[in-house]
């Protein structure tokens, strides 16, 4: 196999400690999503979701990466084709175990977005609506990350690695949100081998040839071992 896409969702950060969305007590059960994860709630309440995303940025900035994350890392420097991983989480685990050819699709807890003139900068660990834009002065600075409603980034690019891969896994994801969701299906039509491995079978098992089930820390390392053992 020469390229290897890997699509990671929450659950492979689920064993450094960071919740999920849908497991039960996961994010989205204390708080409604389209309170703080859209555009909407944002302009309805953004005090509530700058809290939602600083107490996210403070866990997450507590956490480290799990065997899971070292294992794609080893993947990505010791395989001798290209890997590519698409991550939907806006944690910075993939980066800690020490991969770098990664495209954030859903954004990262890491970054700041002023939302009237589109300046970026690093996020400090607390924002608040009262913060002027470093570039515009502007108080309109929002979390860095894709919300329901919202684009996400780097379609065009995702879609061309899909369509290049000959193997595609989904690591820690439910497939419950799209355009996420549609990957595995994308890149199987395109040729790719599809793989899965998760804690259970996803909504979008059906889309997948091959399937490993059980903690993402126990079963990525084993799935790494056989690819680098080819
Ligand atoms: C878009 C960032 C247009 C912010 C997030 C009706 C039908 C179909 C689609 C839609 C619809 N109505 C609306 C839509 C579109 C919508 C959508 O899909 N809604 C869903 C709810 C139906 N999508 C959007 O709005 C997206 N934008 O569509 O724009 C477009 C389309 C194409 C091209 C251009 C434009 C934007 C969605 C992005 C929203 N932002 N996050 C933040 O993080 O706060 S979503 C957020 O939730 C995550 O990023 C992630 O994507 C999602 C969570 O999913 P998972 O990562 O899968 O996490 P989950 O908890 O669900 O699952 C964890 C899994 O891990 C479980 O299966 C569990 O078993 C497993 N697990 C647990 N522990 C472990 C484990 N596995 C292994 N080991 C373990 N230890």
């Amino acid at each position: 196999m020469e390229k290897i896409v890997i699509l990671t969702g929450a659950g492979i950060s689920a064993e450094s400690g960071l919740g999920t969305f849908r497991d039960a007590g996961g994010i989205w059960a204390q708080h409604a999503v389209e309170d703080v994860a859209t555009p909407e709630g944002f302009t309805r309440d953004p005090h509530l979701v700058h809290r939602f995303y600083n107490a996210r940025r403070e866990k997450a900035a507590g956490v480290a990466p799990n065997s899971a994350h070292l294992a794609l890392a080893r993947l990505e420097h010791e395989y001798s084709g290209e890997v590519v991983i698409v991550t939907q989480n806006v944690d910075a685990l993939h980066e800690g175990a020490g991969s770098t050819h990664i495209i954030h699709m859903h954004g990262a807890l890491a970054g700041a977005l002023c939302a009237a003139c589109g300046h970026r900068w690093p996020a400090p660990l607390k924002m608040d609506t009262n913060d002027p834009c470093p570039a515009c002065s502007v108080p309109a600075t929002r979390p860095d990350v894709v919300w329901f409603g919202e684009t996400p980034y780097e379609m065009e690019a995702i879609w061309a690695h899909l369509e290049e891969a000959d193997l595609f896994a989904a690591i820690g994801t439910s497939g419950n949100v799209y355009p996420a969701a549609a990957f595995a299906q994308h890149a199987g039509r395109a040729g790719a081998h599809t793989v899965e491995l998760n804690l259970e079978p996803s909504t979008n098992v059906r889309d997948f040839a091959e399937l490993h089930h059980g903690p993402a820390g126990t079963i990525v390392p084993l799935w790494v071992d056989e690819l680098l053992r080819h």
